[in-house]
């Protein structure tokens, strides 16, 4: 497969300076090797900039780095639409404020196939706050509700040309929302799979009917993928950790499953902040669950497996 790599150094977006680091780790750490070994041929595309050209403020004071995140946004949508023409992008994050440039950039191009986008969100959050529920002000917390085309962004955000429908929204290893977004993201229709359902139910049993459904719409999966979604145990260089996350293995079976699904069509890693890492292993730790993503398996499998 035809895979780029794309560098998307934000932090503005985050409550801590670090995430800028995010994409210099990942290379380090030998993302672009590790799936060369797999067969792919990965181009290195480097890292996009972004600034804005003036300063914005919103009437919720909270609100942090405002012009930033939008001229992020816009860039970001801009670059996901022109490189997925011809190969499959990898977002090298950055904070999640960067998933809303990059999802609506994938919407348009989808929208232009005539394919829906389906999006596996795997995160300790929901991220569905407006600009107006916000508290923190911290915007990492708002893509989901910017692509799918809440109300309140514009004029501050970019246009979403192609809003994409909630209903084609999967969220795995949830376990902190906040009030605002509660009764938002379950009036939606964004199925979310707490970590309890986790508990119950198996990882893959959530995540395998979600792939039948985008398999059958004949759709695009986007995969964005949040370092806290792990557990802090296994992926500490996050500056929003929270207890209970999920394990090694269950990560890895979700990469596994997205792999033999043949369904994915881009994927970001966010939120890595190489500063708050020890000796490297949350990177590390990004590249393989990549690597399994993109096809790496102990034995094969005689049928289709997930
Ligand atoms: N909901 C919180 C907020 O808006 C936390 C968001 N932080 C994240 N999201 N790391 O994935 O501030
Ligand atoms: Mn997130
Ligand atoms: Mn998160
Ligand atoms: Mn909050």
């Amino acid at each position: 497969m035809d895979v780029k790599l794309i560098g998307a150094p934000l932090q503005d977006g985050a409550p801590q300076l670090g995430c800028a680091m995010g994409p210099a780790a990942l290379r380090i750490a030998g993302l672009a090797d590790a799936l060369t070994a797999l067969g792919h041929r990965v181009v290195d595309k480097g890292d996009v900039a972004a600034s804005p050209s003036s300063p914005a403020s919103h009437p919720n004071a909270a609100v942090r780095n405002l012009a930033e995140i939008s001229a992020w946004t816009a860039r970001l949508a801009e670059t996901a639409w022109r490189e997925s023409a011809d190969a499959m992008p990898i977002f090298l994050g950055g904070d999640h404020a960067l998933s809303a440039g990059t999802v609506s950039g994938m919407a348009r191009r989808a929208a232009e196939l005539g394919r829906p986008l389906f999006v596996l969100w795997l995160d300790a959050h929901t991220d569905f706050h407006t600009l107006k529920t916000t508290t923190s002000g911290n915007l990492h917390g708002v893509p989901v509700a910017y692509f799918t085309g809440q109300p309140g962004f514009q004029p501050y955000f970019p246009t979403v040309s192609a809003p994409v429908d909630p209903r084609n929204i999967s969220m795995i290893g949830i376990r902190s929302v906040d009030p605002a977004e509660r009764e938002a993201v379950a009036k939606s229709g964004i199925a979310v799979h707490d970590m309890r359902a986790i508990d119950e139910n198996g990882i893959a049993a959530l995540l395998r009917p979600f792939l039948e459904r985008v398999a059958a719409a004949g759709g695009l999966l986007h995969v964005s993928f949040d370092v806290d979604f792990l557990d802090p145990a296994v992926g500490p260089a996050v500056s929003t950790t929270v207890p209970g996350g999920a394990t090694f293995r269950e990560a890895h079976l979700v990469m596994e499953m997205l792999h033999d699904s043949g369904l994915v069509a881009s994927l970001d890693l966010v939120e890595l902040n190489p500063f708050l890492d020890e000796r490297g292993r949350t990177a590390m730790l990004l590249v393989e669950l990549a690597a399994s993503l993109m096809g790496r398996k102990v034995m094969d499998r005689p049928t289709r497996s997930y």
